[in-house]
């Protein structure tokens, strides 16, 4: 390996090139310790011809290349496996931010820039970023392409796929793919964002990306509402997204997450929960003042029934206060996996929102018969439930059960996650055999020698 090493010095730089453990450490675990691997170095190009050359050198030694981005994925796609050497491609170098194109509200970034510093750039222009998502201050760009990231905002604006309006991207044979031009319109053969967005650095690795803007509402109002079932839930939410234009979130968290994260910030619960019932958590943003339009929503849903108990938040300090109940319950849930020193088993599925009361039923039942504790909570409007089963005893019976059930639903067992290595034996649920093979098939074509993400997406490992 000293030679590839050496290689790979003189295209990135020795300063670029980490060797020693110590500073790969970070690279090579993911953020909820369930994963990890070593690397024969960690990577760091700046450039897009770097990432060619890196690539074609990785190529020609049988090395595998995992690209990473912030290291906030949570099903082990982005941390090296070690059953096949491997390197970890950095791409936090790539951190340009373009200049926003107000009109085509537009802009041209790194893929190693945070969702947060996309967002920074989109707010000083007078506009936004239309992803916005837990993680945001140290997930990537590139790494929200590569897992076709969702996040709280995907009612109203769709996924990170629905953003990318061209991206350009190295293939494993070290060939420039796509464009920055940022048509919204054009036919003229493969649309290189519909086909990376998701793919999780299987096919290509992207190197920029062309991205759409929205507007900045900068009038904002959040409730918390407690309600008396997750079928309850559903209804406000049909409600919510008829009568209330500026629905810009839709969370629902399970009492027990609540009660989780309420512990961890040592607060009082903004709500009082039911125990049948759930939280929702409601975020409206508008050009004008969207309180009135949220209250009377929230009024006609009380006269169903369908309130228990509301909290709301139109000042910034309140606002932010009231948000933290639900962003910070994935930093509570490895508080609390860390201190049993248990990952927990994560499980993001999505259904069609009417099953949602019966996938919550089914995840209750699989925790309960594991004696493991479930944490759930999740994107409302998607039927985006985050099951998380804390010190689980046998998480693969659990993700079995519910894995099953969700496809049985007529759901998926990856709604925004992606599938990684984490969720690869199950893939065959929600995906035939013949797709698969396609699949599989596109992706030698694209990448011979199968270095880009091996093990990802398919139990295969391969770099020859
Ligand atoms: C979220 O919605 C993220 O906050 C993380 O997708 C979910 O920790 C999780 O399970
Ligand atoms: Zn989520």
């Amino acid at each position: 390996m000293g030679e590839f090493v050496d290689e790979l010095q003189a295209i990135v730089g020795g300063d670029h090139v980490l060797t020693d453990p110590d500073m790969r450490r970070s690279h090579e675990v993911d953020w909820t310790r369930r994963y990890e691997g070593t690397s024969v170095a960690v990577v760091r190009p700046a450039t897009t011809d770097e990432v060619a050359a890196v690539l074609r050198c990785c190529a020609r030694a049988g090395v595998a290349v995992v690209a990473q981005g912030g290291n906030t994925g949570l099903v082990g796609g982005g941390v090296p496996r070690g059953a096949v050497p491997s390197i970890v491609l950095s791409m936090l170098r790539f951190s340009t931010l373009g200049p926003v194109d107000a009109e085509a509200m537009q802009v041209t970034v790194g893929a190693g820039v945070t969702m947060a510093g996309w967002r920074d750039h989109a707010r000083a222009a007078g506009l936004d970023a239309p992803v916005d998502f837990a993680a945001r201050d140290s997930a990537t760009v590139g790494g929200a392409i590569a897992t076709n990231a969702g996040g709280s905002r995907v009612l109203r604006f769709g996924t990170m796929r629905s953003q990318v309006v061209g991206v350009e991207a190295v293939l494993a044979t070290g060939g420039v793919v796509g464009s920055l031009a940022g048509l919204p319109k054009e036919t003229a053969g493969v649309h290189w964002p519909s086909l990376l967005a998701g793919s999780e650095g299987t096919l290509a690795v992207v190197t920029r990306a062309r991205l759409r803007l929205v507007p900045r509402f900068d009038h904002t109002v959040t409730a918390f509402v407690a309600v008396g079932s997750v079928d309850d839930a559903v209804a406000l939410l049909g409600i919510l997204r008829r009568d209330v234009p500026s629905l810009d979130a839709a969370e629902v968290v399970l009492p027990a997450a609540l009660e989780l994260v309420v512990e961890h910030l040592g607060r009082a619960a903004p709500v009082t929960t039911p125990a049948d019932g759930c939280c929702v958590m409601i975020d409206c943003a508008d050009s004008a003042d969207p309180t009135e339009q949220l209250t009377s929503a929230l009024h006609r849903a009380g006269e169903r029934g369908l309130v228990v108990d509301t909290a709301f938040a139109t000042d910034a300090t309140q606002r932010a206060g009231l948000l933290e109940f639900r962003d910070r319950i994935t930093e509570a849930i490895a508080t609390v996996s860390t201190a049993v020193g248990s990952p927990p088993l994560k499980l993001d599925v999505a259904v069609p929102v009417s099953a949602l009361a019966e996938l919550t039923a089914t995840a209750h039942a699989a925790a309960a018969d594991d004696g493991s504790q479930l944490i759930g909570f999740g994107h409302l409007a998607e039927g985006n439930l985050h099951l998380n089963f804390l010190d689980a005893g046998d998480p693969a019976t659990i993700a079995s059960a519910v894995l099953g059930r969700v496809a049985e639903l007529g759901g998926t067992i990856s709604a925004e996650h992606g599938i990684g290595v984490a969720k690869t034996p199950w893939l065959h649920l929600i995906r035939a055999a013949e797709d698969r093979a396609a699949q599989q098939a596109l992706r030698a074509a694209l990448d011979p020698a199968g270095i880009l993400n091996p093990g990802v997406l398919a139990p295969e490992l391969r770099a020859t």
